[in-house]
C-alpha cells in the first residue's frame, strides 16, 4: 500500500483517539458509550502506546484506579454526569462502577504499553504503579470467580464482551425474561435496525445484572448464568506470562529491589508462568472440541460444554505452540522463573522456547488444528473477513453484532497469532481487515462478507487496533521492550 495512504490512515485513526478522549481515559464511542470500558481501554492503549505513550499509561492507570477492594476492575467506569446516555448506568449499579467485569487483556496492554516506551515508563514507575494492582485483579479472577474446573466464570454475557454470542443462547434460556428496573435503550439511537440484540435479551440481561447487584455482587451466590469463555480464558493465560515479563523488569523499572518483586503480592514471575500454564493445562482438558477443531465455552451449572463454533474458540491460538505445549513447559521446568529474563528454561519445549527468542515457533498439535479451522469455510476459508460466529453455525447473522460481523479486536488477536507463528501469508489475510476501517469511518464492526461498516462509527478500539496493526511489526505475543 503506499506510503501516504498509511500515514493518512494513522492520522485519521489518531484524530478518532484524540476526539474520544476526555483528558483521563478514551470513551469507546461518544455517542453510544460514554463512559470508560475496561476491555476496551486495554485495546485502546495498545494502539495508543504508538503515538502517546504517556496517555496509553494514563488511560490503564485510570481504569486501576477504580479496581474495587476485592480485586476486580469493573466493566464500565461511570461519568456520571452522562447516566442518561447509556443504560444501565450508575444509578442502577449504586455505584461509580458497574459491578460486572470484563475479560483481563490489562496486563497484556501494559507489558505491551511499556515495551513501546521503555524511558518513559521508567521515568513514570509505571509498572511499579501497576503490577500489585494487577496481580490482584487476576487473583480475584482465580479465587472468587474460579469455577468447578478451576477456571474463571463469566457471570453475565456482558462480562464476556462479546454479549450476545451464540455460546450463551442456551444459559439465558433459563433466565426468565423478566425484569423489575424499567429498561431504557438509548443505544438503539446509535445503531442500525437488526445490529443490537433484542428486548427479550435485555430483558434476560437486566435481570441477571439485578440479580448480581442485589446480592452486593457477591460471586459465592449463585444466580443462574455461570460461564467459562475461551476467549476470556486466554486472555487470562497471556495477560499472567506478560505479569512474569514485569515482575522479571521490575528493578529495571523503577520498581524496587529484586527481592520484592520476587517476593512481592502477586508472586514472583515464575509463579505467574505457572499459573498461566496450569490455566492452559484446564482449558485443554475442558474446552477443546475435537469434531469443531476449536475451543467452546463451558456450562459450570450443568458442566456441559458448549458445541458452538466462534471466533472466541479461536482466541487460544495466541498461546503460540498451542496450550499443550506450555502445559509441557511446565511440567519440564517447574523452577521456570528462575532463569534470566529473554531466557525459556532448558527444559522448555521448542516451541516456547521460540516464543521467548521471537522467533515463530513449530505449528503442531492444536495449533495445527485451529490454523485449519481459522482457514476453513466457517471462518477465512468462506469469505474475506474473520466472522465472529462461524459461517456455518446456524445462528450465523451477518448484521447482527457478535453473531456473525467481523470485529476488529478479535482479527487483531488473530492477527497477533499468526505472526507469532510465522505464517505471513495469514497475516496479509488478517490484516486486509484493517483496510476498510478508515474508509467506513472506523465503525464498531463490519459485514464479514462485504466489509461495509456496521454499529456505531469512530468507535476507538477500531482506530486503536488499527493504528497498531499499521505501525507495530512485533512478532511475538508477548515483545521484549
Ligand atoms: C459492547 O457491550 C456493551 C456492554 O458492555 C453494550 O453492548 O452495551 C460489547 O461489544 C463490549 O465488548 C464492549 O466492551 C462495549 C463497549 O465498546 O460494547
Amino acid at each position: 500500500m503506499h506510503k501516504d495512504f498509511e500515514e493518512d490512515v494513522a492520522d485519521a485513526a489518531a484524530r478518532v483517539l484524540e476526539t474520544n478522549w476526555t483528558g483521563r481515559y478514551t470513551v469507546p464511542a461518544t455517542g453510544l458509550y460514554p463512559h470508560q470500558w475496561s476491555w476496551d481501554s486495554a485495546f485502546i492503549a495498545i494502539g495508543t502506546r504508538h503515538r502517546e505513550p504517556a496517555r496509553a499509561r494514563a488511560e490503564l492507570v485510570t481504569l486501576l484506579d477504580a479496581q474495587w477492594s476485592d480485586g476486580r476492575v469493573p466493566q464500565i467506569v461511570y461519568d456520571v454526569g452522562r447516566d442518561d446516555d447509556y443504560a444501565p448506568g450508575a444509578g442502577f449499579w449504586r455505584s461509580a462502577t458497574s459491578g460486572l467485569v470484563q475479560p483481563p487483556v490489562h496486563a497484556w496492554a501494559a507489558w505491551l504499553v511499556h515495551c513501546a516506551d521503555p524511558a518513559g515508563s521508567a521515568r513514570e514507575g509505571f509498572l511499579a504503579r501497576v503490577y500489585h494492582r494487577l496481580a490482584r485483579w487476576h487473583e480475584y479472577l482465580h479465587g472468587p470467580r474460579a469455577g468447578a474446573v478451576g477456571l474463571p466464570v463469566t457471570k453475565h454475557p456482558w462480562e464476556t464482551g462479546t454479549d450476545n454470542s451464540p455460546l450463551w443462547d442456551a444459559a439465558l434460556e433459563r433466565v426468565p425474561p423478566e425484569a423489575r428496573t424499567a429498561i431504557r435503550r438509548p443505544d438503539l439511537q446509535h445503531a442500525g435496525t437488526g445490529e443490537r440484540p433484542g428486548s427479550r435479551d435485555y430483558r434476560r440481561y437486566y435481570r441477571l445484572a439485578e440479580a448480581y447487584r442485589d446480592a452486593g455482587c457477591a460471586d459465592d451466590v449463585p444466580i443462574g448464568f455461570a460461564m467459562v469463555c475461551p476467549l476470556f480464558v486466554s486472555m487470562l493465560a497471556v495477560s499472567e506470562l506478560a505479569l512474569a515479563r514485569m515482575a522479571r523488569s521490575l528493578p529495571d523499572a523503577g520498581g524496587g529491589a529484586p527481592s520484592d518483586v520476587e517476593r512481592g503480592a502477586g508472586g514472583d514471575a515464575g509463579t505467574h508462568e505457572a499459573t498461566a500454564a496450569r490455566v492452559v493445562a484446564s482449558m485443554d482438558a475442558h474446552l477443546w472440541d475435537d469434531d469443531l477443531g476449536l475451543y467452546v465455552a463451558l456450562d459450570d451449572t450443568t458442566g456441559e460444554r458448549v458445541r458452538r463454533a466462534t471466533v472466541n474458540g479461536l482466541v487460544p491460538l495466541l498461546l503460540a505452540g498451542g496450550p499443550t505445549e506450555a502445559r509441557a513447559r511446565t511440567e519440564a521446568s517447574p523452577s521456570a522463573g528462575t532463569t534470566p529474563a529473554g531466557t525459556a528454561p532448558a527444559g522448555a519445549p521448542a516451541a516456547a522456547r521460540a516464543a521467548v527468542a521471537g522467533q515463530a515457533p513449530p505449528v503442531t498439535g492444536r495449533a495445527e488444528r485451529l490454523l485449519a479451522t481459522l482457514t476453513g469455510p466457517g471462518f477465512l476459508g468462506g469469505g474475506p473477513f474473520l466472522p465472529s460466529t462461524s459461517r456455518e453455525d446456524p445462528a450465523f447473522d451477518p448484521a447482527l453484532y457478535w453473531r456473525g460481523p467481523a470485529w476488529f479486536n478479535t482479527s487483531w488477536l488473530l492477527l497477533r497469532a499468526v505472526r507469532a507463528l510465522g505464517r505471513d501469508d495469514l497475516a496479509v489475510r488478517l490484516g486486509e481487515h484493517f483496510a476498510v476501517a478508515a474508509p467506513e469511518g472506523f465503525p464498531e464492526y463490519i459485514d464479514p462478507d462485504t466489509g461495509a461498516g456496521r454499529g456505531t462509527r469512530q468507535f476507538s478500539w477500531t482506530a486503536a487496533l488499527t493504528l497498531d496493526a499499521r505501525l507495530s511489526d512485533e512478532s511475538a505475543v508477548l515483545p521484549e521492550p
